[in-house]
Order: C-alpha cells, then sequence, then structure tokens
C-alpha cells in the first residue's frame, strides 16, 4: 500500500525526463498532481491521460520556474484551491552547453543558474511556508552526482548541482524542529533529453554519451524518488546518490557493452 496515494505532488518540470516519470509513477500510486512546466501542451496531455488511467486529480499550470511572479501566481492558486502539496519535487533543470569557463557562453550560465538554483529556490520559497503552516511536507530536489564531484568543462553545471546539495543541506537546518523533510536525490548518468539540451540539440553527441553501457533511465530516478516520499513520516533521506551499475563515479564507467 501506497504512503502517498491521495496525496498531493507538486512537479516541476514535469513535461518531460525525470518530472515526467515522476509524475506517472505518482499518478500510478493514487497521488493527486500538480504539474508545471514550460511546454503547456506536452504537459496538458500528460495531466489529461494520468487523471483518466488513475481516477486521480491532475491539475497543470504553464510555469517557467525562472518567472518568480509566475511561479508565485501558480503557486498562490494552489493555495487559493485548498491545494497545498504534500510533496513537491523540485525537478525542473538543464544543463546547458560544455566548455571551459574562459570559452563559455554567459547565457548558457544564465539558464543554468536561473533555472537549477534560483528556480528551485523560486518555488520552494513558494510553496514552503504553506507546509510548514500545514506541520506536513516533503520536498524533494534534484541534484546529481555533478553535485559530489567536478569534472572537465562542467564548471557552472557542476557550480549549480553543489548548490543544491548545499540548499538541501540548508533548507533541512532551517525546518529544524517541523515535520517538515527535505531530501536530495542525486543521479548520474540517465538517459532523457539531458545531453541533447546540453549539447544544444546535437543528438549524435548527445547519443554518444551513453554509449557501451546501460544508462538509468528516468523511470529508475522515479523509483528511488516514489521510496524517498514513501518512507514513513519520521524517516528522512538527505542525500540519494544512484548511479548505474556501470558507472562508479564520472571518471569509472564500464563502456565495454554494446
Ligand atoms: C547529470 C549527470 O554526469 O552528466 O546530472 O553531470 S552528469
Amino acid at each position: 500500500m501506497s504512503r502517498i496515494a491521495g496525496r498531493l505532488a507538486l512537479v516541476t518540470g514535469a513535461s518531460s525526463g525525470i518530472g515526467t516519470a515522476c509524475a506517472r509513477r505518482f499518478a500510478a500510486e493514487g497521488a493527486h498532481l500538480a504539474l508545471w512546466a514550460r511546454r503547456g501542451e506536452r504537459l496538458s496531455a500528460l495531466a489529461a491521460q494520468l487523471a483518466g488511467a488513475h481516477g486521480v486529480t491532475a491539475r497543470s499550470a504553464v510555469v517557467d520556474v525562472r518567472d518568480r511572479a509566475a511561479v508565485n501566481r501558480a503557486a498562490t492558486a494552489l493555495v487559493d484551491a485548498r491545494a497545498v502539496p504534500d510533496i513537491l519535487v523540485n525537478s525542473a533543470g538543464l544543463a546547458s552547453g560544455l566548455s571551459k569557463v574562459q570559452e563559455g557562453d554567459p547565457e548558457d550560465w544564465d539558464r543554468m543558474i536561473d533555472t537549477n538554483v534560483k528556480g528551485l529556490l523560486n518555488v520552494t520559497r513558494a510553496i514552503l511556508p504553506h507546509m510548514i503552516a500545514r506541520g506536513s511536507g516533503h520536498v524533494v530536489n534534484l541534484g546529481s552526482t555533478a553535485g559530489h564531484m567536478t569534472y572537465p568543462m562542467g564548471n557552472v553545471y557542476n557550480a549549480t548541482k553543489f548548490a543544491v546539495r548545499a540548499l538541501t543541506e540548508g533548507m533541512n537546518l532551517d525546518v529544524a524542529g517541523t515535520p517538515i523533510r527535505v531530501s536530495s536525490v542525486d543521479p548520474g548518468f540517465v538517459e532523457t533529453e539531458f545531453s541533447e539540451v546540453r549539447f544544444h540539440g546535437d543528438r549524435a553527441r548527445a547519443k554518444g554519451v551513453y554509449q557501451g553501457f546501460r544508462p538509468l533511465s528516468a523511470e529508475d530516478v522515479a523509483d528511488v524518488i516514489a521510496y524517498v516520499v514513501n518512507l514513513p513520516e519520521h524517516v528522512n533521506i538527505l542525500d540519494c546518490i544512484v548511479v548505474p551499475t556501470a558507472q562508479r563515479n564520472i571518471y569509472v564507467v564500464d563502456r565495454r557493452g554494446s
């Protein structure tokens, strides 16, 4: 029996990758959904499909987490509808570009910092006070192995994921004395649109990242997140690092497979 059945989960970045996989998994467990993402058509199709398939309510809102006013509007709409989320998955995030700092594109830096760090803060700032006021809630941040170890040309992406790790730790300190849980799930190589976005649409280059081994799928990560949010209320996973078996760290990857 799922502990999240009947609960409301807000998932950002819900129109792709790990966000979509979380939405699917949560709905299959009977959780109601609030889905936020930039791509409205994908989002409303997903919401309608999951509501129909699982008999849950699924709200969706077009929200770019970088847009603080839009985040606040969407959060207020939830609060006004007495739909304060029980679970918040801060899944919206991306890597943009892979180059040395001295050759980097500041536009890429803005996208990553504004989404991965400030976007996560915008959403958390809008939702967390209402969880605290109610006396329950669980925030799950999507970190990365990139937040534990830097790699060449990862620079700003690494920095944003180190920041997510610091924020998960800091948020746990800030909610001390309340029943709120804050967790980080930190995947290694996951085959989603992640690398295609990083390489600005270069599919062949993106495919090469996962060559010769079986990477994680978005569903694998959603599985771990579902575990984290299904634990009893006295159990709080602070940080959970999950990698494909072929990957031991960013440098040690067994690519001898087909
Ligand atoms: C994604 C993992 O290794 O491509 O966060 O940075 S990696």
